[in-house]
């Protein structure tokens, strides 16, 4: 098994350590950090979604994956940084309010990220106004908006209306994503683009600053 294969295999197995040192191992291997990224933790992380999806893991399972992605990803920042040295552009990201959920939010900014944007990640359950006063605080040329929530799908619209209503719709795309939402939704709410996983995300980020 070689390095990124020891990686995904540890994520999968949720061992936030070994993680972490084959990560540092591949880095003295001089394998390029973005290859790390994709060919290591995501692809770890995609069969974690892949076997959750088909119910062969549960719950708790899907948390410490995230959570050993998380620390990986934080060990691979640097050297992320380093290889991407001028940032392709600006993205604030964020869950809109009423929703909570993060791991497909984090594993976006982390693709983000890794195709060379500055993300500055807000948090979770935001009211529209906090997307509102990110535009003035980070200058972002995108805002990406999550929500995993049947629930919480109105609150893209609210967010997006309430950019427009501050007079700053002009200044920023907005794209939206999460498992409830499709490109028919964000077409109807005047969003600037939709994609269904992180790895699309970042590409149309990409395409939407070129
Ligand atoms: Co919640 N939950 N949850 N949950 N949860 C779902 C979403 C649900 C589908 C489970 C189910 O019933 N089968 C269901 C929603 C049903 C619906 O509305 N359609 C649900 C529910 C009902 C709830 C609660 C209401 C449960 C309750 O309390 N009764 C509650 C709500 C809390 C709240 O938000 N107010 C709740 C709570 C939780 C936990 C806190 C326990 C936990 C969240 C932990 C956390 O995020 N830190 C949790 C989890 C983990 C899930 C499931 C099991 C997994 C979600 C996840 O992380 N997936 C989920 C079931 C499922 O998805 N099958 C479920 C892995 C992740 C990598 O994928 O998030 O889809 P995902 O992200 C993808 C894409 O969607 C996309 O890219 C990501 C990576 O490829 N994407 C974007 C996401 N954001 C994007 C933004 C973009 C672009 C792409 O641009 C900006």
């Amino acid at each position: 098994m070689d390095i990124l294969e020891k990686i995904g295999t540890a994520l999968y197995d949720g061992e936030e350590e070994e993680v972490v040192e084959y990560v540092h191992k591949a880095l003295d291997e001089g394998i390029e950090p973005q290859d790390i990224l994709n060919n290591g933790l995501v692809a770890g992380m995609n069969v974690v979604g892949d076997d959750f999806k088909a119910g062969e893991i549960y719950l708790p399972d899907v948390i410490s994956c995230a959570e050993a992605m998380k620390s990986g990803v934080r060990e691979l920042k640097p050297a992320l940084a380093a290889a991407n040295q001028e940032s392709v552009g600006t993205v604030v990201i964020g869950t809109v309010e009423g929703d909570v959920h993060d791991i497909g939010k984090n594993l976006v900014a982390v693709m983000l990220e890794g195709a060379g944007f500055t993300v500055h990640d807000i948090g979770v359950d935001l009211a529209p106004e906090v997307f509102v006063d990110s535009i003035d605080e980070y200058h972002p040329d995108i805002i990406g908006l999550s929500a995993l929530l049947s629930t919480t799908m109105p609150a893209l619209q609210r967010t997006i209306e309430a950019v427009v209503e501050a007079g700053k719709r002009d200044q920023v795309k907005i794209i939206v994503g999460g498992a409830p939402v499709n490109q028919d939704f964000a077409d109807r709410i005047g969003a600037d683009g939709y994609s269904g996983d992180a790895i699309s995300a970042a590409n149309l980020a990409k395409r939407l600053v070129q």
